[in-house]
């Protein structure tokens, strides 16, 4: 049924999705998709042409030669808005990294109730890397120097944030030289927000040299510490079988969805749910016990290390609680719809919030606080339990998916070479002979704009087809997850020849699932661990990959993008930009536009290009690539090369004739 501007068929790819959005329409309940039908984007806004950061505005700047009333112009106005943008993304990461760093100072002291060090190995080499003494002392010594060492990196005033010595050295250099090395990350934020305060910094591209100096902070500060330790205290992932897609939700068992970003809490909710107090407690409301899933990032952070079930990306959340199903959606911090208590209201669904960042008007609040953690989630799932008598008529759509999600940097090394000689020399050498033709990462979020989760899983199927492994994180992530491509055989007749031939050959699925936003910190990491084995130049930007975001919203993907860019990477972003101006209606209104693209090419090395057509990105993706390649002086890329020696083959020699297998194999003909 046609309804607003849209098809069910148009506003998203995923079956269960449709089917919720029809259930929406009986019930007559808005919902993103709805609203985004409805609400005109504005288009002077939306071009980044607005300025609004004084009283005198706003300024709408759509005219040649106009100025605000202050005499900004128009790059100014661009450059200022998209600073200010990554300012916010790098903030949000990097916030969750400062608590988390604080929950491993907890832990360390003893006072962090139901908290350990899980991954010991990771702590000890995190800390040697970072000059701490670690022969002779325990984990929680290691531990308390690690956590101080962290989060002295938030308010740190002057050098350089230490993770940046992760980057390959040539990087590093460059970034010395051109000004944007971090100093600390709360310090790089704020200096965002003052540069752009009435009457400071007003050259647009000076302006842009602090914002990659602010995206770095995130990618190389807060997120990477973010990333560490939550391996450390709640283990690294490594492959593990997991579900996603709503058809997760039971009907004979309270429901509890966790939605957000800091694991934190999720975690611990993971641990109270397996609780025989907990289970009795639901048994004795009449239901089979608890059923966790996800919903965003805090999905991938359990998906990834406990196989708890994803029922969803972003845009799943309104559709998660439509299904009628859903004791209750306990939330944290980040791309946290408001629109979620009023949807609640029409069922039975309790929103409850936990952060004391985090609050919602009419939702139930119930602080969290990682010294009483194990205490908090338990009451949390009583309530949730306690719901369950209330629940009315339920539609749960029976569409759901395999996945093994758990690549971790760590994990990808040690399973090209096992833990007799874990390398990424494998993964080099299939670049380097061109049965991998490059790698993409596909990464971010979900946006109602677009036809939800197609323009990831189009791009992603696409360049498998070219022979592009590809490696994922975030809401992108559990866009493929729910078309069944982070899965070995499933995923195999889809993609080219050679990386199947890889990909048979080591085991692993086409697409690899890497983690949550926060861990495309794990992305850089294997950048410069391929750099660093050698063969594929001496650093990032020479490295045949690309760096895409189809279906972006949140500020927090500029800033990925940003630090991405700083580091070497081709980011392609998908949708609309920002910043793209209206150079039909205002003449060099792309100014700045132009300038991430190409001026920062000239400076860095990678380049920050806004594509809406997916033909075009997978296009422009694949010239990068083969451009890079030829740079390298590798070997063009020929599909016809590969693809004789993998599973497939084995049988087809199966099922030849005898005289011709040995010839096949042998290349002798038969006796
Ligand atoms: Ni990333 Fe994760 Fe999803 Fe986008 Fe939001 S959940 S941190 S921002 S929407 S990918």
């Amino acid at each position: 049924m046609a309804r607003g501007k849209r098809t069910y068929e148009e506003q998203s790819a995923d079956p269960a999705a449709q089917q919720m959005l029809i259930r929406a329409d009986e019930l007559g309940i808005g919902t993103a998709f709805s609203r985004a039908d409805d609400m005109v984007p504005c288009n002077i806004g939306g071009a980044g042409m607005c300025c609004k950061i004084c009283g005198m505005g706003p300024c709408r700047l759509t005219k040649d030669g106009q100025t605000g009333v202050c005499g900004a112009t128009l790059d100014t106005i661009q450059a200022r808005n998209f600073i200010r943008a990554i300012a916010a993304g790098a903030a949000a990461h990097s916030d969750h990294g400062r608590d988390m760093a604080f929950t491993l100072k907890a832990v360390a002291n003893g006072e962090a109730e139901g908290y350990m060090i899980r991954d010991v190995a990771k702590l000890r080499m995190v800390a040697r890397d970072n000059g701490i003494q670690i022969e002779g002392r325990s984990p929680t010594e290691i531990a308390n120097d690690l956590a101080d060492l962290y989060i002295a990196q938030f308010g740190q005033q002057r050098g350089r944030i230490i993770a940046t010595k992760r980057a390959p050295a040539k990087r590093q250099q460059l970034w010395e030289e051109r000004g944007v090395m971090p100093r600390g990350v709360d310090r790089e934020v704020v200096e965002a927000l003052h540069r752009t305060h009435i009457g400071d910094d007003q050259d647009p591209e000076h302006i842009l040299v602090h914002a990659v100096r602010t995206a770095l902070s995130d990618g190389w500060g807060g997120s990477l510490i973010a990333t560490d330790v939550s391996d450390i205290l709640f283990g690294t992932p490594a492959p593990i079988l997991g579900q996603a897609n709503l058809g997760v939700l039971k009907d004979d068992m309270v429901n509890v969805v966790v939605h957000g970003h800091e694991p934190t809490l999720s975690q611990m909710i993971v641990a109270a749910s397996q609780d025989p107090e907990i289970i009795e407690y639901a048994k004795q409301a009449g239901a089979k016990g608890i059923n966790l899933s996800g919903i965003c990032c805090t999905a991938n952070e359990i998906l990834m290390r406990q196989g708890i079930p994803a029922a969803g990306n972003f845009l799943h959340q309104e559709l998660a609680i439509l299904t009628g199903a859903v004791e209750a959606m306990i939330v944290d911090v980040q791309c946290i719809m408001q629109a979620l208590v009023e949807l609640a209201s029409n069922f039975h669904t309790q929103i409850i919030t936990t952060s004391p960042k985090v609050q919602i008007k009419g939702a139930t609040h119930i602080q969290f606080d990682e010294h009483k953690a194990l205490t908090i989630a338990k009451q949390i799932l009583k309530v949730s339990i306690d719901n369950y008598k209330n629940r009315g008529k339920t539609h749960i759509p029976q569409v759901r998916e395999d996945l093994i999600p758990g690549f971790s940097h760590e994990y990808i090394n040690y399973m090209l070479g096992g833990s007799y000689r874990a390398s990424f020399r494998p993964l080099n050498d299939a670049i380097m002979s061109g049965r991998i033709r490059g790698v993409a990462a596909v990464v971010g979020c979900n946006n109602p704009r677009s036809k939800q989760d197609f323009l990831h899983t189009y791009v992603t199927e696409q360049l498998l087809k070219q022979d592009v492994l590809v490696v994922e994180t975030g809401c992108g992530a559990i866009a493929s997850a729910k078309l069944g491509l982070l899965l070995g055989e499933a995923g195999l007749d889809k993609v080219g020849p050679g990386l199947r031939e890889i990909c048979e050959t080591v085991g692993i699925p086409p697409v690899l699932h890497m983690g949550s936003c926060v861990d495309n910190s794990r992305i850089l990491t294997v950048l410069t661990q391929m750099v660093e084995e050698g063969g594929l130049g001496d650093d990032i930007d020479q490295v045949p990959a690309v760096g895409l975001a189809p279906e972006w919203m949140s500020e927090k993907a500029l800033s990925i993008g940003t630090y991405c860019v700083a580091s070497g990477a081709y980011v392609i972003f998908g949708g609309s930009s920002p910043i793209s101006g209206m150079p039909d209606r205002v003449a060099d209104s792309d100014i700045v536009l132009r300038f991430i693209s190409e001026g920062w090419e000239k400076l860095y090395g990678g380049k920050m290009e806004f594509i809406p057509d997916p033909d075009e990105m997978i296009k422009m993706t694949l010239e990068h690539i083969d451009k890079k390649r030829a740079a390298l002086g590798l070997p063009e890329y020929d599909p016809a090369r590969f693809g004789r020696s993998g599973d497939q083959r084995m049988i087809e020699l199966e099922q030849m004739p005898v005289a011709e297998k040995r010839q096949a194999l042998y290349g002798v003909a038969a006796d």
